[in-house]
């Protein structure tokens, strides 16, 4: 089933760190071999053993109108035809910029970058610039990229001073990161009592994407923006995955709480090496070249990605969200029915076409939860349904996702699978 791919990853594991150009794929907390992917349309991608799958990865969310729209390859050949980059501002850019502006209430000015990363970095850095203050918080689980600023894991003791959780992050940098606890806000209050006058900012996936699907509970993305104002700091929602994903406005809008800065990616780059950041005008004028804060970058706002993110936003109007929010439940419906039926310890969470599936009955709150979930058999779980064909992310601490195209049918097919695969994992 996989006999190309195992020699493709033997042959790249000699030029490439671990044969793949991001950990995730190489498929180390399930094992196995990572199939290598020929093609993906729509819902679905093929692998070099042509081996199909219904995908519920679409390239960590970026995929939402499905994989080589008709119009999005179409506008990106023209875009390529008149030129990849250029180094110099194009009209294009412009137009990216005021469609953000027009569905994000809190976006004044935005500047677009090459990756998630960059864009949670830069708006860290003008956060501190801004407030001239040093440290930040996150959250255990949140992930905001590999800056070293992120890279940080949770010390002991109630100060909960970082520690780097990679080689080559300097104590100097981790001790600038404070970690608090997703949907706890006193352990937010916490940090701010024991670092008085000294936090610039919260850096908060506004709804956790990469230790599964978590939601927010009533009141906590509020609440931080409430701490934040009460403390003179500033709340930045990392907003790469759930940004245009969970509804026109993203999550800021679904929960009606805006933040001061925003952090975009995946879905506004429709695929290509296109993030953005922005927010409230008065920070945001503090980039250069109109102030002093500096970030660039050789290829952001370049024609093709931007050809190719402004087809993706014309397409995700109120009926496709209201159609993705449709799918979302179907799915959803369709595996509570199974685990109900055969009264399985699993629990589920959603937020439009974004969802968890955890190996656990327990609620799922926050990222320590996670952590107690039977991992395997979701690995188990994980590698059945991969031989069936259908493609879940490959790992618990990962985010699931519909594009428009994941039509009923193809949901009753998956639906099928489960229902026997989870009768055996749990037989
Ligand atoms: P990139 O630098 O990978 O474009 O974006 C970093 C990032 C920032 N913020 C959030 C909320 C994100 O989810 C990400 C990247 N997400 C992971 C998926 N869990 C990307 C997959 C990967 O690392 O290969």
């Amino acid at each position: 089933m996989f006999e190309k791919s195992r020699s493709l990853l033997s042959r790249a594991q000699r030029v490439i760190p671990g044969g793949v150009n991001s950990p995730v794929r190489a498929f180390k907390s399930v094992g196995g071999t990572p199939p290598f992917i020929a093609k993906a349309k729509g819902p679905h991608m093929w692998d070099v053993d042509d081996n199909k799958y219904i995908d519920f990865v679409l390239t960590w969310g970026p995929a939402i109108i499905g994989h080589a729209d008709d119009r999005v390859v179409e506008r990106c050949q023209a875009a390529m035809a008149r030129g990849s980059s250029f180094g110099a501002p194009t009209e294009i850019e412009i137009d990216l910029a005021e469609m953000v502006v027009d569905r994000v209430k809190g976006v004044d000015v935005l500047r677009l970058v090459s990756s998630g990363t960059e864009a949670c970095m830069s708006a860290v850095r003008l956060a501190r610039g801004a407030v001239h203050r040093e440290k930040i918080i996150k959250f255990k689980g949140c992930y905001h990229g590999h800056a070293d600023c992120f890279l940080i894991a949770a010390g002991s003791g109630a100060l909960t001073l970082g520690l780097p959780n990679s080689p080559g992050v300097t104590k100097g940098t981790a001790k600038d990161t404070l970690l608090a606890s997703f949907n706890d806000l006193e352990s937010v209050e916490a940090l701010f009592k024991s670092n008085k006058g000294e936090i610039a900012a919260i850096i908060v996936e506004p709804i956790c994407g990469n230790t599964g699907c978590i939601p927010p509970q009533e009141g906590f993305l509020q609440g931080l923006k409430t701490l934040c104002e009460e403390n003179e700091s500033l709340l930045i929602f990392d907003e790469v995955m759930t940004g245009f994903r969970v509804g026109r406005g993203g999550a800021a809008e679904r929960y009606g709480v805006t933040p001061d800065l925003f952090c975009f990616g995946k879905v506004i780059g429709g695929g290509f090496p296109l993030a953005a950041y922005g927010g409230r005008e008065d920070l945001m004028r503090q980039i250069a070249p109109d102030g002093p804060i500096y970030q660039a970058g050789t290829l952001s706002g370049n024609p093709v990605a931007v050809s190719a993110g402004i087809e993706t936003l014309k397409r995700l109007d109120e009926s496709a969200y209201a159609e993705l929010e449709r799918l979302g439940s179907y799915l959803e419906k369709g595996m509570d029915e199974i685990i109900t039926r055969r009264s399985l310890p699993l629990s589920q969470t959603r937020v439009g076409s974004m969802f968890g599936l955890f190996f656990t009955d327990k609620k799922i709150d926050r990222h320590e939860d996670v952590a107690a979930c039977d991992l395997e058999k979701f690995n188990t779980f994980f590698h059945a349904m991969l031989k069936r064909g259908v493609y879940y992310a490959p790992s618990q601490y990962e985010a699931g996702f519909l594009s428009l195209l994941h039509s009923e049918a193809i949901l009753d097919e998956v639906l099928e699978h489960a229902d026997a695969v989870l009768g055996e994992v749990f037989s």
